[in-house]
């Protein structure tokens, strides 16, 4: 997508309609005449907003990885099952030399939703109008799958930091809302936190969140924890039409937090993920680990970096852990 098309695509308020579908879906917008675009808000990671996220962002070289640990977490919720890695020793070759195999439910650490994840619940339709059904009836149909990705040259552009977290804690003595429980982050949270650490958007940033659920997680005990996994409370951002609009009309890349959902939970209104999953095909991190990165970001007085993620190469993949990179 060249650059000026930021300026062409319409804002949240004059989306045109699609047909049956509710306000806010922009579908057929990354169509190219007759080709159905796969990689909805991705279009915006073009060859130039690369080179120009380097050359803005990568000064001191400082590297962060924001994977938590595959192992993690410890009590996956939505009734995932937790990781499995077996050891295979290849002595019986004759050789000192070891395989291991990893058993993982994508969703169960750090992971991109990618666009077979979530369908507008209502229509049951993926992204650009693709039936969910499609993917189990046809197991030839990859449309949407993890590898679109992939063959787009995976992910890199300029991220921002939001540490919603650092910025509440300063504001309230140091006192944090529970982010086990159902707390909404607003709109108005995150301009004020912007403004706070004085990071200006640019079109096409990867917008990470850190609501310090993985800060509440590593403090948890196993009976807080388990607490957390049956009800599948957790903090994050509010389900709200002005929040909505602004994601939008910021057009960002892809959007990512260190909670379970990125939005909180259990939600109070129409669902971000029918949003930007279903309706703008815009990536959702969620679980990704940003407490080194909070670290990072106060040190070099910056909220924004340059980063990478190379998502697996699945065909027909429904999410994938990023692999995902920081660097300053
Ligand atoms: C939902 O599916 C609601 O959340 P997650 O993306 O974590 O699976």
């Amino acid at each position: 997508m060249a650059s000026h098309l930021h300026s062409e695509l319409p804002s949240f308020a004059s989306l045109p309609t699609v047909k049956d579908m509710p306000h806010g879906c922009a579908w057929g917008l990354f169509d190219q005449g007759d080709q159905r675009d796969e990689l909805g808000t991705l279009n915006f990671l073009t060859d130039d907003n690369t080179k120009k996220a380097i050359e803005q962002e990568v000064k001191t070289g400082r590297r962060v990885q924001l994977d938590w640990s595959l192992d993690q977490m410890k009590f996956p919720g939505f009734g995932r099952d937790t990781s499995s890695h077996r050891l295979i020793d290849l002595s019986f070759l004759g050789v000192t030399a070891s395989d291991d195999t990893i058993t993982f439910n994508t969703q169960q650490s750090s992971q991109w939703d990618g666009l077979r994840h979530f369908a507008h619940q209502e229509s049951k339709l993926l992204y650009n109008g693709v039936p969910n059904q499609a993917m189990y009836t046809d197991p030839k149909d990859l449309r949407l799958g993890m590898q679109r990705w992939v063959e787009n040259g995976g992910i890199a552009g300029r991220g921002i930091l939001i540490d919603w977290a650092s910025w509440y804690a300063a504001q309230h003595a140091g006192h944090m809302p529970e982010a086990n429980k159902d707390n909404a982050i607003s709109l108005a949270d995150l301009k004020a936190c912007l403004e706070h650490q004085g990071t200006h958007l640019q079109p096409g940033d990867i917008l990470i969140i850190r609501t310090g659920f993985i800060a509440w997680h590593n403090g948890a005990n196993d009976e807080q924890l388990k607490a957390q996994q049956s009800s599948g409370t957790s903090i994050g951002l509010a389900q709200d039409p002005e929040l909505v609009a602004w994601l939008w009309d910021n057009h960002f890349s892809a959007v990512a937090a260190d909670n379970p959902a990125l939005e909180a939970w259990p939600p109070k209104g129409q669902l971000l993920h029918e949003f930007l999953i279903a309706f703008w095909g815009c990536p959702i991190g969620e679980l990704w680990n940003l407490e080194e990165l909070s670290k990072v970001c106060r040190e070099h007085k910056r909220w924004s970096f340059f980063l990478t993620s190379s998502p697996l190469n699945i065909p027909g993949g429904v999410a994938s852990p990023p692999n995902v990179m920081a660097i300053f």
